[in-house]
């Protein structure tokens, strides 16, 4: 079978969108860090509609921090690469939108000089939550990748040291105003952004920062499209399809959102005309989206897991796990949180467990569990200081919690626990016999939050451990359900 490329596009079946635009006319505008997944079926669709529409010079250069796996896949078919959406129906598109691809450590330079570039506008990330580089939820100038970046910027290790090398030479040139702008599931992360660069500029370069904070904006945005992971169904579902064979495609849910801060240094980038919303304040909408969406997502993660699920949308068939997370987003969640006046939040919290029923979209647990040590800080433990200070009851995320120390012991026995802290997990294992809750809390970031000296509440979260041992998760969420109604 050919593979899809530039030349095999006119041979695709009639139904499949294509893009309406001349390739060789696009600059890039953008890089991003992150190429994955989720930027290519998200940031990646908004820049091609835009592309559609003539914007010309809002191309993408991808970087690939570790792995060469993306663009070895994509180059061989120019960057093209199909977008499955599958819903109630199903469609399919090609994305043209990513002109070049990078891996940083094979080239560091060619990642400085396209950042550098005057050409680029604007600069985003996918990295995920450890991507960041955070202790505690502030930058830790002790991870290892930092300290060396620290030390030197001659091949950087992490996107705030390509950053500032990247800076250090658009500042010596006198370039033009370059944008930050964070798309990972996180809380202000263009302050983290902004922090890690100023961290790492005031070392190497401090006239840098100088010229960074008069000349760059390091924005944060709220980005939604549930995206799984790419399996050998999806690429022969594609191929059949398509007629041509696409080593890389990506399928997502139909429903897309992204909401960003109107904070730009320089031109800001139309994404309004494919669909995005500007907005003043981003801090709400971030935190309804972790709160709700994330937060439910990484319940049903650790619940379905312990059921023995494979994915979110079997374990909203259970009946009890439905009803627990429902209800942990809407009692207790949900009163203790700042919702934007144009959203509703039981109909958003309804919506998102909508989306999560989507069995056309298998949606691994695993994939919603891995990384969950760097993931709850911010899903779930500022809700549990914010309903505990205002003396709500946070039962439901007591249980969450005890949820969640159990799928680290369990995904551990099994060998399924992908996370950056997994041997740090593994040795309190064998160093604690007893409920690992509060040592898993601590590695999780939770010392910076008020709930862990709240015995009653800790006890709640021991207790709620040793039921799920005892029992099993499906018969302690009944009997916790039976308790609190
Ligand atoms: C999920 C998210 O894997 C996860 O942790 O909660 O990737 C989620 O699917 C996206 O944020 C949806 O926009």
């Amino acid at each position: 079978m050919n593979r899809l490329n530039e030349t095999t596009l006119p041979q695709l079946a009639s139904d499949v969108q294509l893009p309406g635009y001349d390739r060789s006319l696009i600059s890039a505008g953008i890089v991003h860090f992150g190429a994955g997944n989720f930027h290519r079926a998200h940031q990646a669709v908004y820049c091609d509609t835009l592309l559609n529409q003539g914007e010309n010079s809002w191309g993408i250069i991808g970087v690939s921090l570790r792995s060469p796996a993306v663009r070895d896949s994509l180059v061989p078919q120019d960057c093209l690469y199909t977008q499955a959406t599958l819903g109630e129906t199903t469609s399919y598109r090609v994305i043209a939108a990513i002109k070049g691809l990078l891996v940083a450590p094979e080239n560091p330079q060619a990642v400085i000089d396209a950042v550098a570039g005057d050409r680029t506008q604007l600069v985003t990330t996918t990295i995920t939550e450890k991507g960041y580089c955070l202790a505690n939820g502030a930058i830790d100038r002790n991870h290892p990748d930092l300290s060396r970046d620290l030390h030197s910027l001659s091949a950087p290790q992490t996107t705030y040291g390509y950053l500032a090398a990247a800076l250090i030479k658009r500042c010596a040139a006198q370039g033009k105003p370059l944008t930050v702008l964070c798309c990972d599931n996180m809380h202000g992360g263009g302050e983290h952004l902004a922090a890690g660069v100023r961290l790492l500029l005031e070392v190497h370069s401090p006239d840098t920062w100088a010229w960074v904070s008069r000349n760059c904006v390091f924005s944060s945005s709220m980005v939604d499209r549930v995206t799984p992971a790419t399996d050998t169904a999806l690429k022969e579902k594609v191929a059949e399809r398509l007629g041509v064979y696409d080593a890389a495609p990506v399928a997502a849910e139909p429903f897309s959102q992204w909401v960003i801060e109107d904070r730009f240094a320089g031109e800001r980038s139309p994404f309004d005309r494919a669909g995005a919303l500007f907005v003043e304040s981003i801090g709400p909408y971030e935190q309804v989206k972790l709160r709700f969406l994330n937060a439910g997502h990484s319940m049903l993660a650790a619940l379905g897991y312990l059921a023995g699920d494979r994915f979110i949308h079997e374990a909203l068939q259970r009946e009890p796990l439905a009803r627990f997370t429902e209800q942990a987003l809407k009692q207790c969640v949900l009163p203790v949180t700042a919702v934007p006046a144009d959203v509703d939040g039981v109909d958003y919290i309804n919506q998102v467990l909508g989306r999560f029923r989507n069995a056309n979209l298998p949606y691994a647990v695993l994939q919603v569990g891995s990384d969950s040590s760097q993931k709850i800080q911010q899903r779930w433990l500022p809700s549990i200081d914010d309903a505990l200070s205002r003396e709500r009851d946070a039962a439901y995320l007591a249980f969450a919690l005890a949820a969640w120390a159990s799928f680290i012991r369990k995904a551990l026995a099994n060998d399924d626990l992908n996370d950056p802290l997994r041997n740090d997990f593994a040795r309190c294992e064998s160093a604690a016999p007893r409920s690992p809750v509060r040592d898993y809390l601590a590695l999780a970031g939770a010392a910076k939050f008020a709930f862990v000296n709240n015995e009653t509440f800790m006890e709640s979260v021991d207790g709620f451990y040793h039921t799920i041992a005892e029992q099993g998760v499906e018969q302690a969420l009944v009997n916790f359900l039976t308790s609190v109604n």
